[in-house]
């Protein structure tokens, strides 16, 4: 069957990368609008991609991942953020999105975090929304928190703000750096980011101190940023992600991202830096450990924790931006 719409509308595409905090988000203070309880900070990884292609017109919206046509509550979720785009952009059309991740989606890389700025960036273009870089990391913020991050080129700071209009990642200089990831195979996440976080706030009696303490560690970062003192930035990061991780064990009932294998990679790391191999260590909401190091490094760093699982190097990669070439249409396309 033929779709002349789709196959003469014209294909607005975008490409992202996953970002790991080094100070992580971990909680919302509103649901709705995704405003954080406190600010973070990030990489953006120059490694496995969300590709994504826009195509406005149909009777209905429509999600097609890897080649599959998606229903469901992530086909809802996409819906629900073109349902956003159409208001800022004045428009009642429907939309067709494909898209493609380079890593498996139930990698534990961010997969969220790519997809929405890809999304968001592709989308806006397609709508005819001539966003700045705040305004597309505010966009992307609205269908996941970490999306707001991968917008941006490199290293970014979300801050908290005050309200939807303030709340948005921008870029900051940081020290040079690698990050080996480490995927530690430990079976499928249990509880999404988004539950874990609620039952977080719902339940654990260090919630406010959490809030109040991660901001205060993010100033720290900061300046530690802007002196580029690698080993703070560091120490600071590997801090970060213990509180965050023991925070989220003193919940009830009681959540646990990390596995066994996930200690013996952080105490691997430890013994590096006693070696004198200056590498940290953090986690996010799954069992991968990914360690931070100098790039003269990181080969080191790589060769010390293959015992543990596939590795990948990054390096800081570019925020969420347009490609020239679309996605072709699936072969499951419905039109
Ligand atoms: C982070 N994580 O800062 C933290 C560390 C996971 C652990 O951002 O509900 O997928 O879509 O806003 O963005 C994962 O949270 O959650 C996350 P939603 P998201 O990278």
């Amino acid at each position: 069957m033929t779709h002349d719409w789709a196959a003469q509308a014209p294909r607005f595409t975008a490409k992202a990368h996953p970002n790991i905090a080094l100070v992580k988000y971990w909680g919302k203070r509103d649901e709705k609008l995704i405003l954080p309880v406190a600010g973070s900070m990030s990489m953006t990884l120059d490694t496995v991609a969300t590709t994504t292609t826009v195509i406005k017109g149909g009777s209905a919206d429509a999600f097609y991942l890897g080649g599959e046509l998606v229903a469901g509550k992530p086909a809802a979720q996409v819906s629900g953020f073109l349902d956003l785009v159409r208001r800022l952009a004045g428009s009642d059309e429907h939309a067709t999105v494909i898209s493609h991740n380079d890593a498996p989606t139930a990698a534990g890389l961010a997969s969220s975090a790519s997809g929405f700025a890809a999304l968001a960036t592709a989308a806006a273009a397609a709508y005819g929304l001539e966003l700045n870089t705040r305004e597309l990391s505010i966009l992307a913020r609205q269908g996941s928190g970490s999306a707001s991050r991968s917008v941006i080129d490199k290293f970014a700071v979300w801050h908290a703000g005050t309200d939807s209009e303030t709340s948005y990642a921008e870029e900051l200089s940081a020290p040079d750096m690698r990050m080996i990831i480490c995927e530690i195979n430990a079976g499928p996440k249990l509880v999404s980011s988004r539950l874990g976080m609620q039952l977080t706030r719902d339940t654990s009696p260090f919630w406010n101190s959490w809030a109040s303490s991660t901001e205060e560690i993010l100033q720290e970062m900061l300046t530690a940023c802007a002196a580029d003192d690698f080993t703070k930035v560091g120490e600071i990061a590997e801090t970060h992600a213990y509180r965050m991780h023991a925070l989220i064990q003193s919940s009830r009932p009681v959540v646990r991202y990390l596995a066994p294998a996930s200690y013996a990679a952080f105490d691997r790391i430890a013994e590096l830096r006693r070696q004198g191999v200056e590498a940290y260590g953090t986690a996010d909401a799954g069992p991968n450990v990914v360690a931070i190091a100098r790039p003269e490094d990181a080969a080191a760093v790589a060769n010390a924790l293959q015992e543990f699982g596939k590795i990948t190097i990054a390096a800081p990669g570019p925020g969420a931006h347009l490609i020239t070439q679309p996605l072709p249409l699936p072969d499951a396309f419905e039109g």
